[in-house]
């Protein structure tokens, strides 16, 4: 009996010191299995009970079970400070220093066309226009025809586009726009189209088969030439500085009449000519003139009560001048050195 009282301490005592020696749970999960697990040391005492004296199995019944809650309260007590120095380990280990500087994120910024674009929307927005857009896939009737360009006008050979049946074609300007909102019949309208637009064109310095435009229209009933040249006189200031100058050069388009195209005073020598505008003193800016009666009609206006003036503007070539770029192709490239430049 007193062989099974030394066994057992015996047992305590390793367990004891194996515990306080376990340096994680896998470790303290070994010892468990190792003394209170089926083959375990403690187990095995406990399986030896039926070597005991009846007589005296309560009392070593008590020892063996002491030991056993000996054991794993000391366990419990050792897991209790294996998670508590982990935690502290993870904390310190994940502390984050919130008085360091944040890391910069690169940003980006806004192509020449965006920039140009957005100071064009700024200008018109400022004398109470509204920007308006419409689908670039259009129906060859809203792109032509009812602009007054018919089928076999010489005008639909200048504008050759990609055609995705006889009908549907991508627009070569922004007018189908203009078109559609005159349609709807709610007047005055004083608004602006800017958008992508298609030609089959070969690339060059000057040229892409894909570009953008912004095109402009007022319809109001007594709205005269005097109106067009006034608004784009406020818009080559707004645009090229205080002292630009305009001059309306008479012109033809098929959906103006009269229509002009309209130059602005050199911004580099103020129109004493340099190599800027190429000793002109006059750089070419834009299209313009009084909406055709005949378009009208076709968008569902009466011409003798309404009219109105319409302009468009190539948006390269904005950007181009604005920004002294001397090929179109720049814009496209997507360098970021030459994008960095604006
Ligand atoms: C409607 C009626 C009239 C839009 C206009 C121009 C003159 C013009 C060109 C400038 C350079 C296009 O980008 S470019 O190639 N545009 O000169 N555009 S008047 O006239 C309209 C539009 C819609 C219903």
């Amino acid at each position: 009996m007193s062989g099974i009282e030394e066994k057992l301490r015996e047992i305590q005592e390793q367990a004891a010191e194996e515990i306080r020696r376990a340096d994680g749970m896998d470790r303290l999960n070994e010892i468990r299995v190792s003394v209170l697990g089926k083959k375990g040391s403690l187990t095995s005492v406990l399986k030896s009970m039926k070597d005991v004296a009846a007589e005296d199995r309560p009392k070593v019944g008590k020892w063996v079970n002491d030991a056993r809650a000996g054991i794993e309260q000391l366990m419990e007590e050792t897991r209790m400070r294996i998670e508590e120095e982990s935690m502290n380990l993870r904390l310190r280990s994940e502390t984050v220093d919130v008085t360091l500087p944040a890391r910069t994120p690169r940003r980006g910024h806004r192509h020449p066309n965006t920039i140009a674009l957005e100071e064009v929307e700024r200008i018109f927005i400022g004398m109470g226009y509204e920007v308006l857009e419409g689908p670039e896939i259009e129906y060859d009737e809203y792109n032509f025809t009812k602009l007054n360009i018919p089928a076999n006008h010489p005008a639909k050979d200048e504008q050759d586009t990609f055609y995705i049946t006889d009908e549907i074609l991508l627009r070569t300007q922004t007018s189908p726009v203009q078109a559609r909102i005159m349609e709807q019949g709610k007047l005055p309208i004083r608004m602006i189209a800017p958008g992508r637009v298609f030609r089959s064109d070969e690339v060059d310095a000057t040229h892409s088969p894909s570009f953008h435009q912004i095109e402009g229209l007022v319809i109001d009933k007594g709205i005269t030439l005097a109106d067009l040249k006034g608004t784009l006189d406020v818009f080559a200031r707004e645009l090229f500085g205080p002292d630009t100058k305009t001059k309306f050069r008479p012109h033809h388009f098929p959906f103006t009449e009269p229509s002009a195209e309209m130059d602005v005073s050199c911004f580099k020598c103020g129109g004493k000519g340099c190599r800027f505008c190429k000793g002109e003193g006059w750089i070419e800016i834009l299209g313009c003139g009084m909406v055709h009666p005949h378009v009208l009609e076709m968008c569902g206006l009466d011409p003798n009560e309404y009219g109105g003036f319409a302009f468009g503007v190539g948006l390269e070539r904005i950007a181009l001048l604005k920004y002294e770029i001397d090929d179109m192709r720049l814009l496209y490239d997507n360098d970021i050195r030459f994008l960095n430049q604006f």
